[in-house]
């Protein structure tokens, strides 16, 4: 038995209904009896960006094999316990990079040029009684970017193609690029014009973006988050854009979802989104065949497409 802990994609479900006896775990009323009845034949979890498998679920599950998760970002997983077990454990890295850069790029153009503002302006009707205040230029502006892993570099690639100079904070320098590298966020945020969260989220990067790092990126500064929601303090980053100490922000994830910190719905440079990077029809298609071949593979005996552990 596959079972799935929260609905995700019809295709994906779909496609793993053809090949396994799927379990929807979600759909349970009495969700702990219910594993209870399934415990021995459970051999596959698949999980995603908001529900995955934790250490309650790995250990009620004894002939766990895989993890096969819908997502890039496996924080909801506990990796560890994994290992122990010898749990193997997929993402769906790759196939999700163009459409989470391509987002962010969207976010920073949205923020600076105020399209979602410039937009409820027309349909409002204000375009034919008032004038529409200025905005900020993108392109030549600094990027510094959290992460400089597939997502990060894409991302840079992108702004490259905008003039814009490139700087990075990550655990280490890397070779190969030409990129500006700084030791610390807090130096990144105070060299740049917009910072990007593009890292995993790990205890490590947890709050990686705090009071002392938004202070830095400044009143003219913009944060974009295509990451997690934890990267940021959240309560920082509400009352820095509410007293005017960050000029703005695109935001994709939040600490809470689907909640939203309300004091943010009348700033009109803040660009919301409810967590849509990867959420295309022909990503979704691929993270979902992704996710149908490791466990093909995984049950074939044959080496997995995209293993973590
Ligand atoms: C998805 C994501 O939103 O890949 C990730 O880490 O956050 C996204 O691609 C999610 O997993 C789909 O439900």
């Amino acid at each position: 038995g596959v079972l799935m802990v929260c609905p995700m994609n019809t295709y994906l479900e779909q496609e793993l209904d053809k090949r396994f006896n799927l379990l929807r775990y979600w759909t349970q009323p009495r969700q702990h009896e219910f594993l209870t009845q399934h415990a021995e034949s459970i051999r596959a979890v698949v999980g995603n960006a908001s529900a995955g498998a934790d250490a309650k679920l790995i250990e009620s599950l004894p002939k766990l094999e895989i993890v096969s998760s819908f997502s890039v970002g496996m924080d909801k997983i506990d990796l560890n316990k994994c290992k122990e077990r010898g749990i193997r454990v997929t993402n769906t890295p790759d196939v999700l990079t163009d459409d989470v850069a391509d987002l962010a790029i969207g976010l920073m153009l949205a923020v600076l040029r105020r399209i979602c503002a410039c937009d409820k302006y027309v349909r409002s009707g204000g375009w034919k009684s008032g004038d529409f205040k200025l905005t900020t230029k993108f392109s030549g502006k600094t990027v510094g970017i959290i992460g400089l892993g597939r997502i990060g570099l894409a991302i840079a690639k992108r702004a490259e193609g905008f003039d814009c100079p490139i700087s990075y904070y990550s655990r280490s320098e890397k070779p190969n690029t030409n990129y500006k590298y700084h030791k610390s966020v807090v130096e990144l945020a105070s060299n740049c014009d917009i910072l990007v969260v593009a890292c995993a989220l790990t205890p490590e990067t947890t709050h990686i973006v705090n009071r002392e790092v938004i202070n830095a990126l400044g009143p003219k500064g913009v944060l974009i988050n295509i990451g997690r929601g934890p990267h940021v303090d959240e309560a920082e980053l509400v009352s820095a854009l509410v007293e005017g100490r960050l000029g703005g922000a695109g935001l994709d994830v939040f600490e809470k979802e689907p909640e939203v910190p309300e004091q943010l719905f009348d700033l009109d440079n803040v660009v919301l989104l409810p967590h849509v990077g990867s959420a295309t029809v022909e990503t979704r298609k691929a993270m979902a065949d992704l996710v149908v071949g490791n466990l093909e593979a995984h049950f074939a005996n044959k080496p997995l497409l995209t293993p973590v552990v």
